[in-house]
């Protein structure tokens, strides 16, 4: 029965917060079998309590600012599921002087850290994964608003989400052959480890909730099912898209 199970990799598990948590739950209750990665061992502690609630997934670890632990991660994957179906990339960072203060102050080292683990990293997984996707294959990332509109303190982030969302058409457009979809979801603002420490975050979720055509903030569920639909079936006509889970924030001006 297992093999007839779809595999994907999640990447970016931090903590129960986390959008790789909502949405490796989401998948594993559509029934896929899951390989689920944390960045290193202090976070891997929480991780693996986790993964546990889940029967069948299997925790890795992988910094995605390796190329040599990328190259691993996916030579234990095709050893352990020979076939991958499903990437789901949730991996962000920025050094957190660059999150506050003016953008024009953005130092070099923050503009290239922000953009190697948050866009480069997703260049290098799906390179990794493709290979093991024989029998095509769904690739997903989190963006943000702040790509396309100037959000107050996110910055070099922005710019990063910006070429995030340019890496996924270039990608959908080089895998599409090969039947590898690759796509963005844009959630609105959720309370996550990435989130809760920046200043003035549950004002922005407050105004947020009350401009939505919902008249709410969305649930880290509804990531996470919007998540799944593109990584399903149901998803495959769809590819280089950016797809927003935001309660419809996106479409009103005030
Ligand atoms: P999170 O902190 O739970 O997840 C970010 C993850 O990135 C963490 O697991 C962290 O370990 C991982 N990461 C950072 N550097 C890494 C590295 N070098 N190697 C491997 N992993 C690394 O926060 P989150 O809010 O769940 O963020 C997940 C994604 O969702 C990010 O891309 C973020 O930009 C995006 N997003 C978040 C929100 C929000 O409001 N929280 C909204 C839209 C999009
Ligand atoms: O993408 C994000 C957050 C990404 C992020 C968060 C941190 C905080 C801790 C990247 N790097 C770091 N580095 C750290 O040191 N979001 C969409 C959430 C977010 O972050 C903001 C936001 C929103 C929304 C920052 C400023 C303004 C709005």
């Amino acid at each position: 029965m297992t093999d007839t199970k779809k595999t994907a990799v999640v990447f970016g598990l931090a903590n129960k917060r986390s959008i790789a948590w909502a949405i490796a739950q989401k998948l594993h209750a559509d029934g896929w079998q899951l390989a689920i990665t944390c960045q290193n061992e202090r976070l891997e502690m929480e991780a693996k309590e986790l993964i546990a609630e889940l029967p069948g997934a299997a925790g890795f670890l992988c910094d995605v600012s390796s190329d040599e632990q990328i190259t691993q991660l996916f030579a234990k994957l095709k050893e352990r599921y020979g076939v991958l179906h499903g990437l789901v990339h949730s991996v962000a960072f920025a050094p957190e002087a660059d999150l506050k203060g003016a953008f024009v102050d953005t130092s070099r080292e923050g503009f290239r850290i922000a953009h190697d683990i948050s866009v480069y990293s997703l260049v290098a997984v799906t390179r990794g994964a493709a290979p093991l996707m024989t029998a095509g294959g769904s690739v997903i990332t989190m963006t943000y608003y702040g790509a396309e509109k100037v959000v107050p303190r996110y910055n070099v982030m922005g710019v990063a989400k910006a070429a995030l969302e340019a890496t996924v058409r270039y990608l959908a457009n080089d895998l599409g052959p090969r039947n590898i979809r690759v796509n963005a979801v844009s959630a609105g603002p959720l309370k996550t480890l990435a989130s809760r420490g920046i200043s003035g975050f549950n004002e922005m979720l407050r105004a947020q909730a009350e401009r939505a055509p919902l008249k709410r903030n969305v649930e880290p569920s509804e990531v996470g099912a919007a998540a799944s639909f593109l990584l399903s079936d149901g998803g495959s006509g769809i590819t280089g898209e950016t797809l927003y889970v935001d309660c419809g924030s996106n479409i009103v001006a005030y």
